[in-house]
């Protein structure tokens, strides 16, 4: 599937110098144990490179990779599988990633699956090797071919605005509890009952322009001068949106709605005769951390890899709430903050793109 590719093209190469690596790993000579040192340079060189490597005079450019592993890479990026590298494993990252098209399936998952004796979605399905699926993954079977297609812009525009017709409405304000089971969520709340100060935005690849999104991206967030916020819109929203069918089915759901910062994944579509889209109310931010989670948001990814580069290289660290100074990371697990240092900017994207000496970019422009 078409819409997989991406997102399994640098995992595929990563994976291809892993698995390289691994060859040389259980072998005992000399020539082996620096060619898996050479291989672990080459994988993290990549982990920090911010662009998608196009050519073998890219490769070889970065600092970690040299000439062999360049030439690995472009062979990798070139076939899509490690065919002309490993005679042994020719027919695998074909069906893995077929297998990575099932939503909430990752590369271990998929290998398991392979090694099991899975090569189709039909094994897949009739649990072949004794595999077992998760709920999310068995959705994600299901709905293959919708899931993996992606979305027309114009489609995307009309669930949007859906779901900001229910989302304004003056019913996802907190309720009084002697009124909670009276609730009913017109499609088109006259004009009374709309909460306009309700930021409710779509990110990704529809803010930048795009044609067709893999998937729908949907930002909440509230200005809190009136005293109110976000606080519980977003479990109130979810409920009108099943209740009219826009919503179809859960994937991920929050741990606490009260929380101010939270993600929600689901399947949503238009009307009852359309696919089933992916959708991702990926975040629902404090009011001041919108400028970050904007920049966040919409990406693109690499665009965002290269931002936080530069921010590193500042020493200051940027994430989707806001540009820090002074954050100090756990030598031994990166992820662990032993300072969360002070906030710099937080509010707009201009501000945080000044800050780092990037000229300002619309969201169109803003692929590397
Ligand atoms: N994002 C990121 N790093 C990631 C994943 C996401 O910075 N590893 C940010 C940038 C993305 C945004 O989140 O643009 C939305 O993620 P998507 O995976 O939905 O990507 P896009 O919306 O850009 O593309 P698509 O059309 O495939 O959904
Ligand atoms: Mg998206």
């Amino acid at each position: 599937p078409k819409g997989v590719r991406n997102r399994v093209r640098r995992a595929v190469v990563k994976k291809g110098l892993q698995e390289l690596k691994s060859l040389h790993a259980v072998k005992p000579s000399k020539d082996d144990e620096w060619r898996v040192l050479g291989y672990n340079k080459a994988i993290a060189a990549l982990r920090k490179y911010p662009k998608r490597i196009t050519s073998y005079e890219e490769a070889v450019a970065i600092r970690g990779i040299g000439d062999k592993t360049a030439q690995k890479i472009m062979e990798i990026i070139g076939t899509g599988e490690l065919r002309r590298i490993d005679h042994e494993r020719t027919e695998d990252v074909e069906v893995i990633q077929t297998f990575l098209g099932i939503y909430a399936v990752g590369l271990s998952t998929a290998f398991k699956w392979y090694n099991n004796g899975c090569r189709s979605l039909e094994d897949i399905a009739a649990r072949k090797g004794g595999i077992k699926l998760s709920t999310e993954q068995e959705i994600g079977l299901k709905y293959y071919e919708d899931i993996n297609t992606r979305i027309p812009r114009a489609e995307v525009e009309e669930i949007y605005s859906k779901i900001k017709a229910i989302g304004m409405s003056r019913l996802l304000l907190p309720v009084c509890p002697a009124k909670k089971t009276s609730l009913q969520f017109p499609l088109h709340p006259p004009a009374l009952q709309i909460d306009s100060k309700l930021f409710i935005e779509i990110m990704g690849s529809f803010r930048r322009g795009k044609a067709d999104c893999g998937d729908i991206d949907v930002l909440i967030t509230r200005p809190t001068d009136d005293g109110k916020t976000h606080q519980g819109v977003l479990r109130r929203l979810l409920k009108a949106l099943h209740q009219q069918g826009i919503i179809t089915e859960d994937l991920c759901l929050p741990d606490d709605f009260e929380d101010l910062e939270l993600v929600y994944r689901g399947l949503c579509r238009k009307d009852a005769f359309s696919p089933r889209r992916r959708i991702g109310e990926r975040l629902k931010l404090p009011w001041i951390s919108r400028g970050a989670a904007l920049l966040y948001y919409t990406g693109d990814d690499i665009f965002n890899r290269s931002l936080r580069l530069k921010a590193n290289k500042m020493g200051y660290s940027l994430n989707q709430r806001g540009l820090f100074v002074g954050v100090i990371r756990n030598p031994s697990d990166r992820r662990q903050k032993l300072d969360n240092g002070q906030l710099l900017a937080s509010e707009g994207e201009r501000e945080i793109l000044d800050i780092l000496g990037v000229p300002w970019q619309e969201p169109h422009e803003r692929v590397r």
